[in-house]
């Protein structure tokens, strides 16, 4: 007999009628999507606003004189304003506009340890990054002879937090780890992490890609040194992203890319650079995008992030207790702080095929490495079936997702 209760809670949201997208069918079965992860739905609020800003005042920002440009720059640098309150930075100066976590990332790699680093420095990562919290890394580290430590993790998909301590020598120069884990919903001690690593005064970058669509950020509280995310996990357009960082780190590094707006003055002799954030945002933006990002915020802000942690806190438990009641079923990630995400295994039949089954009947998950390979090789698999949770998700959905994977060990029995 099942473990788990009856599902009887009042704790949850109901939003999925704000998500135009969710209501349809797939392969003649309403549509249950659970690949979050990978890129959230958005909601009308996102979608209009995008539209209204095309249809009403598109123009280039931080260059007319003129109304629309007026409009789009207004809209747009209002964005970033929300941005700096929805994380508590201290100032807008140290909200940059990226394309996504992984240009965050790189430009932090390229931008503030390229011009430092040293053969014999250390960069420390961990083994459950994902492959843009590990592949800038290596870049930088070719690149300037520093060495790249990886901090291991255990068979529950947890930091070996005692190990990673270890490795937090005075060489290391920098630490870049993510807040959440997206191929096991691992979430990290960030707070704790980061003050370890300030004691020994090394610079802490927090991959919080899959941390900000789900609980509070502030990071003020966290007292990180930058901290990077994209758009399209939270609600809001994709090739949006930010780059949070300290206002003195950022001052002291050179721009990343050159080009128009990231300029106050270009001579045939040299240029001088613009000032903060915009020495690091060559080129028009995306500016609708970064507006849609602001409804977003705005979105999630009217909803509360205490109570979206609440909501996916129950309904990943109902899930997981679902999931493992499955006969056959093998669940990969079972740390003891988690959010959102479950990675799983169906007896030895391929994710790849599970995640096809599943599709036939409506059921949206993502299947493979998750882009975090070096996870999955800590757990000697190809890859996982991962189904992962948002706001608009509800018990409902669970309940499909364990009747497809029945349905999947059915026909492969
Ligand atoms: N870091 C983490 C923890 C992520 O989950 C992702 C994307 C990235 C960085 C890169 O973000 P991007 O917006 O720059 O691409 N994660 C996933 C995923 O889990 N499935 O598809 C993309």
């Amino acid at each position: 007999m099942s473990q788990v209760q009856p599902f009887t809670t009042n704790a949850l949201l109901d939003v999925s009628g704000d998500f135009p997208v969710l209501d349809q069918e797939v392969h003649g079965r309403p549509l249950v999507y659970l690949d979050s992860a990978a890129s959230a739905q958005q909601p009308a609020a996102v979608i209009d606003t995008v539209a209204a800003y095309h249809r009403n005042d598109h123009a280039n920002v931080h260059r007319g004189v003129h109304t629309l440009s007026e409009r789009a720059t207004e809209a747009y640098e209002g964005a970033r304003d929300k941005i700096q309150a929805f994380i508590n930075a201290n100032s807008r100066r140290e909200i940059v506009l990226t394309s996504g976590t992984t240009e965050s990332i790189n430009l932090v790699a390229q931008s503030y340890c390229r011009p430092q680093l040293k053969p014999g420095n250390k960069v420390l990562i961990t083994q459950l990054e994902h492959h843009s919290n590990f592949v800038p890394w290596q870049l930088v580290c070719e690149q300037t002879g520093a060495d790249l430590l990886i901090a291991p993790i255990d068979r529950r998909g947890q930091l070996d937090l005692e190990r990673l301590q270890e490795l937090m020598t005075e060489d290391v120069f920098l630490l870049a780890v993510g807040h959440v884990s997206n191929a096991l919903g691992t979430v990290n001690p960030i707070q704790d992490i980061v003050g370890w690593a300030k004691q020994r005064d090394i610079k802490v970058l927090v991959d919080g890609a899959q941390g900000v669509p789900h609980m509070a950020i502030d990071v003020a509280d966290i007292g990180c040194d930058f901290y990077a995310f994209s758009g399209h996990k939270m609600f809001g357009p994709t090739g949006t992203g930010v780059l949070y960082g300290r206002e003195a780190l950022l001052d002291d590094m050179p721009p990343w890319q050159g080009g128009g707006d990231m300029i106050l003055e270009v001579r045939l002799d040299g240029t001088v650079f613009n000032d903060l954030p915009y020495k690091f945002e060559a080129g028009t933006p995306n500016i609708s995008g970064v507006i849609g990002l602001g409804a977003a915020i705005d979105y999630l802000n009217a909803i509360g992030m205490d109570r979206i942690a609440a909501h996916e806190h129950v309904l990943l438990e109902y899930m997981m207790g679902k999931l493992s009641d499955v006969d056959g079923v093998r669940l990969i990630g079972t740390a003891e702080s988690k959010t959102s995400v479950q990675s799983f295994m169906l007896g030895d039949i391929h994710p790849h095929d599970l995640g096809t089954i599943l599709d036939h009947q409506g059921v949206a998950i993502r299947t493979g490495h998750h882009c975090a390979m070096p996870v999955m090789d800590f757990f000697e698999i190809p890859g996982t079936a991962r189904a992962s949770l948002a706001i608009y998700n509800s018990s409902d959905d669970v309940d499909r997702l364990i009747a497809a994977v029945e349905k999947a060990r059915h026909i492969f029995a």
